[in-house]
């Protein structure tokens, strides 16, 4: 029997415990698996070993702790040998916008010296296509007894199952998503098919892995190019003083239009960063794709040029920024355009005073933490003081205050709330 399995339960490696891996880990855990989650952060592995959470993910904590208790999951910062890998690493990019897939081949090369043949090695990161190709030769460039032939005994199986859930709601789309498996080499769709069916009860949908990675990118792309529409519509309606979100609403009415909403700008560690693998892989055919992306990009500059003239009449002004948060409700700062407009105001505005509102987090940021000029605060108290109020995400917090503190203040609200 191969480590760790049971003849009830299949063993698995999760490399990489962050915003995927983790709740992956877990799910899996507690619907049959026995699982090994692997991170280079110590820290995190020990929070985990010890049932906790190193990041907020709504019911997360709980299928952690209890798969923890009863010995289904643990972490570890070296990577066993299981009978199937899931890589959920980060795919960041690098100079140029261009996909870095470093992480993907550095855990390949982590997994590669402990295989004995038939595993099924996962590719969950987002990836540009042509990524579990990659891995997949990685792995067998240090091992090339092994073989991606089908079915014999050195047989190595790779697919690409991209991830789809969305922070804040991930424990329950884990399990209600349709998945797409797209396979490299003979079964292994079918095999990840069988080992997600432990916990998913959507529709799995098979392809091969090239249209799988590329099928992720192409949701992100989709939802970027529509908010950028949104954002745009902004930018034209501030110029002509309408009301963008009452636009919206109107536009909304048609039974064939569903426009997305405007904001500061678009942020998290996929939307604003996926659609560039699209633009990197075929630059000459995603004009559209890459023009959404810097759309949305010079949002948080637009809202400065909005704030900053106003702020420097003020002497002594100072500004209640409110939320650094990417989206609603959650603590992940991750490519946050509200951050990056808190800092480039504390950077444009040295004798403000900027009182830095955000309810899911304990401390800034370093980059924020180390200027003078910012603190973190809470949210009643920083309206009371403020001249300029600046909403930045539709934290509950924010959505439900009491508007009448709002009177006498000049309001910049980028969500749309307090319309
Ligand atoms: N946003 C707007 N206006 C909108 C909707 C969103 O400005 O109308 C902004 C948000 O404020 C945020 C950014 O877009 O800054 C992204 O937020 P999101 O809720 O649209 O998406 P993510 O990044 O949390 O998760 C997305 C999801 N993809 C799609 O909806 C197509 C999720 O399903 C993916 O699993 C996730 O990316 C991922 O990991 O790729």
């Amino acid at each position: 029997m191969p480590t760790g399995s049971t003849p009830e339960r299949p063993s698995v490696a999760v490399i990489g415990l962050g915003y995927i891996g983790l709740p992956t880990a877990a799910v899996l855990a507690s619907s049959g698996a026995e699982v090994i989650g692997v991170d280079i952060n110590a820290d995190a592995v020990a929070t985990i070993n010890s049932g906790l959470v190193p990041f907020i993910e709504p019911d997360m904590e709980t299928t952690v702790a209890g798969t923890v208790a009863q010995g289904h999951l643990r972490a570890t910062t070296e990577t066993p040998h299981a009978d199937n890998y899931i890589v959920a690493v980060p795919t960041p990019f690098k100079d140029g916008h261009k996909p870095d897939l470093s992480y993907i081949e550095t855990a390949g090369k982590q997994i590669a010296p402990l295989l004995k043949g038939n595993e099924l090695v996962i590719l969950e990161s987002t990836s540009p296509p042509g990524a579990t190709e990659f891995l997949a030769d990685t792995i067998l460039a240090a091992r090339p007894d092994l073989t991606l032939e089908p079915g014999t005994a050195s047989t190595v199986y790779f697919a690409h199952c991209p991830e789809r859930v969305l922070p804040g709601r991930i424990m329950i789309e884990l399990r209600t998503n349709d998945r797409i498996v797209g396979t490299l080499n003979g079964e292994a769709g079918e095999r990840a098919r069988d080992l997600y069916q432990l916990f998913c009860e959507g529709e799995f949908l098979m392809t091969d892995a090239r249209t799988a990675e590329l099928s992720k990118l192409t949701e992100n792309a989709y939802r970027d190019v529509n908010i950028a529409f949104a954002n745009e519509l902004s930018m034209i309606a501030d110029g002509l003083d309408i009301n963008v979100w009452e636009l919206i609403e109107l536009a909304n009415h048609h039974p064939r239009v569903n426009i997305l909403q405007p904001g500061p700008g678009v942020g998290g560690h996929c939307i604003a960063v996926d659609p560039w693998f699209i633009v990197a892989t075929s630059p000459e055919a995603s004009s559209l794709i890459k023009t959404a992306r810097e759309v949305n990009d010079s949002k948080p500059g637009f809202v400065l040029d909005k704030v900053i003239p106003q702020a420097k009449r003020i002497s002594g002004v100072k500004i209640a920024a409110l939320g650094l948060a990417f989206k609603p409700n959650i603590d992940d700062l991750r490519e946050s355009p509200a951050r990056q407009i808190v800092n480039r105001l504390a950077d444009k505005l040295p004798e403000a005073t900027i009182l830095a509102v955000e309810p899911n987090i304990d401390e800034l940021p370093s980059e924020l933490e180390s200027r003078s000029n910012v603190t973190l605060t809470e949210t009643v108290g920083a309206i009371e003081e403020a001249d300029i109020v600046l909403l930045l995400v539709d934290h509950n917090e924010f959505v439900n205050l009491d508007q009448s503190i709002l009177a006498q203040k000049i309001v910049h609200d980028t969500r749309g709330v307090w319309n």
